[in-house]
């Protein structure tokens, strides 16, 4: 069974290929299937957006994809960047949106720092049938970027869980705590379904 990674980000298809290698499905990116492009994310919420990304995918290559859509939601800043956090500040770059959150924020006391990542996952097939899983996780912003894995904002998001940052931590232990990986985990639990097996068996 064949499953298309549908995102353009080169940091999520790293978490998603070594979240999902042991589940048997041939693992295929958008650039392998020829998807360079992708729509506009014109959704209203991260649902919307996921399925936009997802569904253009699957048409494309005629295929089961599985897309996200996922953003850091800051307390202090009523949510924001949320689910504008690819195109914070209309910047290009992750380490340029880091610091433009970081300069918002450098007013902000330590103890009102807080932040969550959230993920929504949707898997849709070329009929259009789809499937969506949520996570979500919990940490506070530091004051300047620590460790080097990961992406995006890892490096200011200090996670409770783990008591270092993305950046700090291994993909291994990201993968246990954070929102991807619980709405990968979502996935994997229904993937052992028949409704799963429902889902991929018209497909090769
Ligand atoms: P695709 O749409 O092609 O999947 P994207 O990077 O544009 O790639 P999103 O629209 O979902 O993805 O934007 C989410 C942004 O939120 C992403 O670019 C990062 O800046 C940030 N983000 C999401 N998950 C993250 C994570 O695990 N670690 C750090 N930053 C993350």
């Amino acid at each position: 069974m064949k499953l298309v990674i549908a995102t353009a980000n080169q940091g999520k298809v790293k978490e998603f290929s070594a979240a999902l290698a042991h589940l048997g499905l041939e693992l295929l990116t958008a650039t392998e299937v020829g998807v360079k492009d992708f729509p506009e994310e014109t959704g209203a919420n991260y649902k919307e957006n996921a399925a936009i990304k997802a569904l253009h995918v699957a048409q494309l290559s005629g295929l089961p994809s599985l897309a996200d859509d996922s953003g850091l939601e800051v307390d202090a800043l009523n949510g924001a960047p949320g689910l504008y956090s690819a195109r914070y500040g209309n910047l290009n770059s992750d380490s340029e949106r880091t610091a433009f959150l970081l300069s918002n924020i450098e007013n902000i006391e330590t103890s009102k720092r807080g932040a969550k990542f959230v993920c929504s996952l949707v898997l849709v097939n070329p009929d259009g049938l789809s499937k969506s899983f949520w996570g979500e996780a919990k940490g506070t912003l530091l004051r300047a970027a620590s460790g080097s894995d990961g992406f995006g904002y890892d490096p200011i998001f200090y996670s409770f869980d783990l008591d270092k940052t993305f950046s700090e931590a291994s993909k291994d232990e990201k993968r246990k705590v954070s929102h991807r990986g619980h709405a990968l985990n979502e996935f994997e639990a229904w993937f052992k379904t028949e409704e799963a097996k429902t889902f991929f068996s018209s497909h090769p």
